[in-house]
């Protein structure tokens, strides 16, 4: 029979560190509240959630490298909004920052969720950032739950065969 793996949305011995970019907060700030607000709903502890504030999604990377390296967080979510009305150079900070993001999470072994809006317009960036069941910051903290718990699923599989090997 086939062995499935998987995580779950039991948040409770989550550790989840978030970077949030403070550049068009309007609908920065909304991910962000939607991500808390869907952090506790599935168990996540106040004291186990820390929240740090960049200036642009550009300087996010860097950051969530930081966080995941530091062994404290089970997974770490971005959150960002970058609009492509607003600056010639949309297609650098998205590129930038999105492979910034993917390789941060490989290099560390860390769950880094891409919790980042990249629209055409402001509409678009507060229609994706309205209700629970329509925001990106909510999706990113249900995937940062389901990564974590994964990646425990995962570590205690191989720490059983390991004393399996031994015994
Ligand atoms: N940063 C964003 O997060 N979103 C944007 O839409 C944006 N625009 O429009 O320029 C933006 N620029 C700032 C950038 O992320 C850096 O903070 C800045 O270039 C300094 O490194």
């Amino acid at each position: 029979m086939q062995k499935i793996k998987e995580g779950s949305l039991d948040g409770k011995e989550c550790r989840i560190g978030i970077v949030v970019s403070n550049f068009n907060e309007f609908v920065t700030s909304r991910l962000l509240n939607s991500a808390l607000e869907t952090l506790h709903k599935e168990g996540v502890e106040e004291d186990n959630i820390e929240v740090v504030r960049v200036p642009g999604a550009f300087e996010i990377p860097l950051l969530a490298k930081q966080l995941a390296r530091s062994r404290q967080y089970d997974a770490v979510i971005c959150l960002g909004a970058v609009i492509r009305g607003e600056t010639p150079h949309f297609d650098y900070i998205s590129t930038e920052m999105s492979r910034g993001i993917a390789q941060a999470s490989w290099d560390t072994g860390i769950p880094i969720v891409f919790g980042v809006l990249t629209a055409n317009t402001a509409e678009q960036a507060l229609e994706r950032s309205g209700g629970p069941e329509k925001n990106r910051g909510a999706d990113a903290a249900r995937t940062a739950i389901e990564m974590a718990t994964l990646m425990k699923v995962l570590q205690d599989g191989e720490r059983n065969l390991t004393g399996f090997r031994q015994s």
